[in-house]
Parts: structure tokens; C-alpha cells; sequence
């Protein structure tokens, strides 16, 4: 009987091969070594990357996933393995991330007697997952298996944790993978309404001065190209969140600019002056809304969401358009009037005009002899490849680098938007990379981020992907400095860094480095770093206490916007 049955732990990797993973991300331990002992068996048919910690594993599948649309897949042991992945499902699922986690737990015998490494990893993920399980019997690993990656990619995306008892892993068990193709209490497709079509092109050929947010959900429900027909037949200005950015090319005439604190000023601004907002796969963070009270109160809202609890939960609309964003655009487009208008779109262009002349020209050609960071990712942007992808950890060098970075391409911009997660960068840049070694890969990383999760390259160094890692140096936790300066007088409590030679650390892990101190050295350091064949680290020592602009403070309202 035992001779046509397999381990479990076989079944956890001929499960994930079944669902065409190609490559795993993880850190081995007690309670998953069954699983790292089939993975030797299989290792033609499925990579395993073995990062620095756990924390790396997690945001490499999320970097993955991000840029290539697929479930990213992270494996790590009980106790400490799991509770190092906490911060990284938190950030998927505020991210809406397509991930399954799987973490080794005690044999079933001792859960609940406080075993070696034994931790509630079901109960701690439970806010953190969209659905998480505990498997604690051979039979059923590959249903769960297949149950997680399904409700990880379908409908809203999002992180799943599989927990799986070592005596699961280690139990036989016949193999016959069912992939799941939906289940009762769980609907991913939510046909969209006409009427709520008809009441939302009313209100669209009616208006005035209407105006498209768009989000990540254009990205996440391949909608980038109903988007463009429907911007394109509409006449309609659009602009675009954090997350949002690519999914409309930046030289496409109805775009506008960015959004958020930190996002440029026309959008940001004329947002209270629209009077028909659309807002598509967007769901009004506090980044972009600033004080609720006072956002968009002149007008109409449209709100097309896939997601029933994003309607009216900021925001209040007047018509909400639920579906995929993809069906919900084609059916608007057909709907909508051709339109044009060149009065509201000059009110865009003359406020960009004031954003150049205040923040962008003296932020890209300055007068003091300290780099900033903007003019270092500028040339960047000069330089690299159309279909480059940014990958940005979180502070003053991310936004700057959103800011003036072009994004031409869907799925070409990953950093962590909702949850703000510090050393993201480092590993998300190296499970993007290892998604496509031809393609380009910049990592820009601030001297705070880089040492929370700097182990990771060594990581790239055993993999020897080619990401192009760039520290912007300031000294600094710039982004706390900067609100310490702004709103706290001035009070450096606590952010300035003493750091390491960040130079030699990269070379004792046999990356390529260059540091860079002098404007006149930045332009060939950064095509050497560019056509650098694998990894290579660039640092560029920027001006200490440079702030980023515009910015709507915290409490403020979207008009509120600040120059400087
Ligand atoms: C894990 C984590 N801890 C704390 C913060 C709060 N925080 C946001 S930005 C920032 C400073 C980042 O400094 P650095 O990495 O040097 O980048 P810079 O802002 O200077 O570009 C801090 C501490 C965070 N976002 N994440």
C-alpha cells in the first residue's frame, strides 16, 4: 500500500510545482525539514532561494509576485521562521499581494503543550492573511494547498498561510492534485450592474471638469488597457496612487501626475475642484485623501471597485461600480460621450508649471554644491531601460524617487505602499530580479532602510542577481527628520545615523561597489552601474537634510498641498 503513497512533504512540493511555482523563497528549521528534505529531490523542477531571514524570504515572494502578476511562495519554520514572516503578510495583504506562506509547525501530538519552537502562527497571521489554515493530516495538504492559491490570486489578492504539523510532513499519503477552481461562501467574479453603468456615464457626459484617480486595482485586474481606451474616448484627466503608477504610461497626453502627501500639486490640488471624480481600483487611502472632511466635497463620486468593502468606506459615492475594473471600464467606454477638455486640462498644466519652477528645477539643477536625491534619480531615469523596474524601500528617498522616476509600464514600480515596511527594498528587489535576470532592476534604498534588512546581500550574492542596489545616503532617518523639522522645531531627537563603510560591507559580500561624493563623479558612476553585468552597489552621499515637496502634513486638506 505504502509503495504508491508519497511523504507529505512530497506532497507540499509536487503540490506547488502543480500550481507552476518556479521559484520558492525561504530559511530552513526544525519543523519544515521534511519539506527542505523533498526539495532536494525536486530541485530541477523548483527553485528554492535561500535568503539571510525570514523577513528577506517574505518581501523576495512579494517583489516576485508584484512584477510578474503570479502567487509569490515563501517557506519558513515554526516559531521564529513564522513570526519573522508577520511583517511581510502584513504588507501583502495591505498591499493586496498575491502570496502563499508555509510554515512548519510541531507534530500534532505536542500542539499546545508549549513545544521547542512551537507559536500560534494561525492565531498571530489571522488579521494579517485573507485566509490561513492549519494542516494537520497528510490528506489534507494538497487540498489546502490548492485552496490557498486560489483564494491567493483570485478576486482581490492577497497573502495565504499554510501551517502544516511536522507528522503531516512526514505522514504518506496518495497524490492526486485537484486544483481548485472556486467554492461556495466565496465569489470572485461579481458581474457588473448596467444601471450603475447607465447612472455613471450620466453623470460622466454631464460633468464639467471630470477627472480619473486610479489605483493598483487597473494593475491587479489587467485593466491597463481599458483604461487607456476609456481615458482616450473621455478626454478625461487622470491621475495616478502610489501604486497605481505604470498602469497608465507617464507620456500619455490624459495623464496628470501623481497623488499623496507627497504627490505633485495640480492632482492633488484640483481633486476639490473637479466635479465629477472617477476613482478606478483605488480605495482613498489617508495618503491620498488627507483630511476626509474637507476631500472632494464639490463632487459627484464614481467609485469602481472589485471590492465591496472599499465602497463607501472613506469615501462616500453617489454611483459604485462594482466589478473587475477591466469589464467595468469596457461597458463605461462604450457609454461615454468623445469628449475633450481643454480648459480643465490647461488648470493642470499651469499648476505642473508652478511645481516645476518652485520644487522640480531647484531640486534637479541645484546651487549648492551638496547632491540631492532628486537630481541623482533623475539621471537614473535618463539612463535606464524603458521597462526598468524601481523597487523603493520607505522614507524621503522613496518618494523622491516615485517622484521622479517616469513609469511607462505596468508592473514595473514595487514598494511598500499601505503598510510603509522599512528594508522591503533589498529583498523585493532581489525576488523581482529573480523573476527575469534580463531585465533591469534598480533598488534605491535610504541608510536607515538598507540595515534592517542588509543581510540580504548575501543573498544576491549566492544568486548573483543582477540588482542594481543605490543608497542614498543622508546620514539620516530623513523622513522623521524632516517632520522633526518641520513640525516638532527642529528637534533631531533620535535619527541621526552613525553608519558603517557601507562600500566594504558590499565588497566582503563580493558586490561591485562605488561611492560617490561629487556631482561631477555621478554621471559615469551611474553608467557604470548600468551596464554593470550583475549585482552592483552604488552609494551617493546626498545632501543631509534635504526635504521632499510638495507635501499635504498630516490633518491637512488636499488643497493644503505645500510648495514648500
Ligand atoms: C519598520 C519601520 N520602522 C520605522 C518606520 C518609520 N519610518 C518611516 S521613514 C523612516 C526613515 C527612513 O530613513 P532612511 O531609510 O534613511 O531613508 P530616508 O528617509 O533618509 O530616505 C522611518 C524611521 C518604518 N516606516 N518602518
Amino acid at each position: 500500500m505504502k509503495d504508491s503513497m508519497i511523504r507529505g512533504a512530497d506532497i507540499v512540493v509536487r503540490s506547488l510545482i502543480a500550481e507552476n511555482a518556479e521559484i520558492i523563497f525561504g530559511y530552513p528549521g526544525g519543523a519544515i525539514m521534511p519539506v527542505y528534505d523533498a526539495l532536494h529531490d525536486y530541485h530541477e523542477e523548483l527553485r528554492h532561494v535561500l535568503t539571510r531571514h525570514e523577513q528577506g524570504a517574505i518581501h523576495a515572494a512579494q517583489g516576485y509576485a508584484r512584477v510578474s502578476g503570479k502567487v509569490g511562495v515563501c517557506l519558513a519554520t515554526s516559531g521564529p521562521g513564522a513570526t519573522n514572516l508577520i511583517t511581510g503578510m502584513a504588507d501583502a495583504q495591505i498591499d493586496s499581494t498575491p502570496l502563499v506562506c508555509i510554515t512548519g509547525q510541531v507534530a500534532s501530538h505536542l500542539l499546545g503543550t508549549d513545544a521547542f519552537q512551537e507559536t500560534d502562527v494561525v492565531g498571530i497571521s489571522m488579521p494579517a492573511t485573507k485566509w490561513n489554515i492549519q494542516v494537520r493530516r497528510v490528506e489534507d495538504i494538497a487540498p489546502a494547498i490548492a485552496k490557498g492559491f486560489y483564494i491567493a490570486r483570485s478576486g482581490r489578492p492577497g497573502p495565504v498561510l499554510i501551517d502544516i504539523t511536522k507528522d503531516a510532513q512526514q505522514d504518506f499519503g496518495h497524490f492526486n492534485y485537484q486544483p481548485c477552481l472556486g467554492f461556495r461562501s466565496y465569489k470572485t467574479h461579481i458581474p457588473v450592474e448596467k444601471t450603475a453603468i447607465q447612472e455613471a456615464s450620466f453623470l460622466i457626459n454631464m460633468a464639467k471638469r471630470p477627472y480619473v484617480l486610479f489605483g493598483q486595482g487597473v494593475v491587479l485586474g489587467k485593466a491597463e488597457e481599458e483604461l487607456k481606451a476609456f481615458l482616450e474616448k473621455s478626454g478625461i484627466p487622470a491621475a495616478c496612487t502610489l501604486l497605481g503608477s505604470g498602469a497608465l504610461s507617464e507620456d500619455h497626453p490624459n495623464y496628470v501626475g501623481k497623488l499623496g502627501m507627497h504627490g505633485n500639486y495640480a492632482p492633488n490640488l484640483l481633486t476639490n475642484q473637479c466635479d465629477v471624480l472617477i476613482a478606478v481600483g483605488m480605495r482613498f487611502d489617508d495618503r491620498v485623501t488627507g483630511d476626509l472632511k474637507r476631500y472632494a466635497k464639490q463632487a459627484k463620486v464614481i467609485h469602481l471597485e472589485l471590492d465591496p468593502a472599499e465602497i463607501n468606506k472613506n469615501v462616500k459615492c453617489e454611483v459604485a461600480v462594482l466589478g473587475s475594473c477591466k469589464d467595468s471600464l469596457a461597458l463605461l467606454t462604450a457609454a461615454v460621450r468623445e469628449n475633450s477638455y481643454p480648459q480643465w486640462m490647461a488648470k493642470f498644466k499651469e499648476l505642473a508649471d508652478q511645481e516645476r519652477a518652485t520644487v522640480i528645477e531647484p531640486d534637479l539643477t541645484p546651487t549648492k554644491p551638496g547632491l540631492t536625491m532628486g537630481e541623482v534619480i533623475h539621471r537614473i531615469n535618463k539612463y535606464k531601460a524603458d521597462d526598468a523596474v524601481l523597487v523603493t524601500d520607505v522614507g524621503q528617498h522613496q518618494m523622491i524617487s516615485w517622484r521622479y522616476f517616469n513609469f511607462k509600464k505596468s508592473r514595473t514600480q514595487v514598494t511598500s505602499g499601505g503598510l510603509g515596511t522599512m528594508g522591503f527594498a533589498l529583498p523585493a528587489a532581489l525576488g523581482a530580479q529573480m523573476y527575469d535576470f534580463s531585465r533591469q532592476v534598480v533598488c534605491v534604498v535610504g541608510d536607515g532602510g538598507i540595515q534592517m534588512t542588509i543581510q540580504e546581500l548575501g543573498t544576491i550574492m549566492q544568486t548573483k542577481a543582477p540588482v542594481k542596489i543605490v543608497l542614498l545616503n543622508n546620514n539620516f532617518l530623513g523622513m522623521v527628520r524632516q517632520w522633526q523639522q518641520m513640525f516638532f522645531d527642529k528637534r533631531y531627537s533620535f535619527t541621526e545615523l552613525d553608519n558603517p563603510d557601507f562600500i566594504k560591507i558590499a565588497e566582503a559580500y563580493n558586490i561591485q561597489a562605488q561611492k560617490v561624493t561629487e556631482r561631477g563623479d555621478l554621471q559615469e558612476a551611474i553608467e557604470d552601474m548600468l551596464i554593470h553585468d550583475g549585482p552592483y552597489f552604488l552609494e551617493v552621499v546626498v545632501e543631509k537634510e534635504d526635504n521632499v515637496f510638495p507635501m499635504i502634513a498630516t490633518g491637512c486638506s488636499v488643497e493644503e498641498v505645500r510648495l514648500s
